[in-house]
């Protein structure tokens, strides 16, 4: 009996002792796990654009997780912005993009304190006439817009856009996703400025796509995929994606037609409602690292803005053609611009392409 009640009364002495600290792990784990909850990053950003290896780099040197989200199309993306889509911390809109974003007050200023990377990116992407003190973007990558095709499959090389309107490739090629783009080709082909606001030009180049439209097998702008799976033997593609499908087919060739084509600058950008812009300004200065920006071209293969990143890639990608064509080919790209409310007329026209 005395050994009973001695051990309720030591069981006393035990819950006395530890009900506080119960008490304490439980309010711990319903208040504080919020607190020790990891911050995330949201990228919302061309497909193949981050690598596992950016990504999972980020997150272990930060201690964060980082969630990528992927578009194929700049106007996909401020769509979804527009509509008030507010979860991104960073998102990589091209040129003529940055300049809408900025008049539409959708884009956050950089500070460069938390940036100090910026100074190593080349003068020649910085002062563009989309953002020219590049105060709401950094340039990400460069390239231009060509045809790739299937070397063993396509009888002779392709010089010019027409042959994109070729019966004989009827469903053996894509045409990207992407208006400004997709009209340029119309617009080059008929002898004229990819940033043309000339309404008889516009018709013209719709009809052309309109005709163009039964012998296309997919509007897409992952046209690597469709190359690399062999569902096209041609495709209006991004040099770097038609220089990773080369990577995996090598007799992927790809080339700028004689009429010219467009060139471009992806950015990197922190929308006004990114919920973590601190860390958005982290991970951007990570992506200017030389080291880190180097693995950026090594798996996009588009170039780097970064001069010192070249030390750390193979020399193959230091001055491949995909990624550098020759001075007379640059001559006759253009860079797609922010037309203002001529751009209704552009989405107009290509609604009506897609409804064919
Ligand atoms: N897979 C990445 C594609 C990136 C293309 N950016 C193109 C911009 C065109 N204006």
């Amino acid at each position: 009996m005395l050994h009973v009640s001695m051990n309720r009364f030591s069981l006393l002495n035990v819950l006395k002792k530890y009900i506080p600290l119960g008490f304490f792990i439980l309010a711990f784990f319903i208040c504080g796990c919020d607190g020790m909850k990891k911050q995330q990053l949201n990228i919302f950003t061309w497909s193949g654009y981050v690598s596992e290896e950016i990504r999972s780099g980020f997150e272990d040197e930060f201690g964060v997780n980082v969630i990528v989200d992927t578009f194929g199309a700049n106007e996909d993306l401020l769509a979804k912005l527009s509509a008030g889509a507010t979860g991104y911390d960073i998102i990589m809109p091209s040129d003529y993009m940055v300049s809408i974003m900025i008049k539409e007050n959708l884009l956050a200023e950089l500070n460069r304190e938390n940036i100090p990377n910026f100074q190593n990116i080349s003068p020649l992407f910085l002062g563009k006439y989309y953002d020219p003190e590049n105060r709401y973007s950094v340039p990400y990558t460069f390239g231009t817009a060509g045809i790739a095709y299937d070397s063993s499959k396509v009888s002779s090389d392709p010089e010019s856009w027409s042959v994109l309107w070729d019966e004989k490739y009827k469903n053996q090629f894509s045409m990207l996703d992407d208006q400004r783009e997709t009209l340029g080709v119309a617009f080059k082909l008929l002898g004229y400025s990819i940033n043309t606001t000339d309404p008889e030009q516009l018709r013209q180049a719709k009809e052309k796509l309109i005709e163009q439209r039964p012998i296309v097998k997919q509007y897409k702008s992952e046209a690597e995929e469709l190359l690399i799976a062999g569902d096209v033997i041609m495709a209006h593609c991004w040099s770097g994606d038609a220089f990773r499908a080369a990577a995996e087919r090598p007799s992927i060739r790809y080339v700028i037609p004689k009429e010219g084509s467009s060139q471009f600058i992806d950015t990197v950008c922190i929308p006004k409602s990114a919920p973590h812009k601190d860390l958005a300004e982290k991970f951007i200065n990570y992506l200017l690292r030389p080291e880190v920006n180097a693995k950026i071209t090594a798996f996009t293969k588009y170039g780097t803005c970064v001069p010192a990143a070249k030390e750390h890639l193979p020399e193959d990608l230091q001055k491949h053609k995909f990624i550098y064509p020759p001075a007379e080919v640059m001559e006759s790209l253009e860079w797609l611009k922010d037309q203002g409310e001529f751009t209704q007329q552009y989405s107009r026209a290509w609604d009506e392409i897609k409804a064919k």
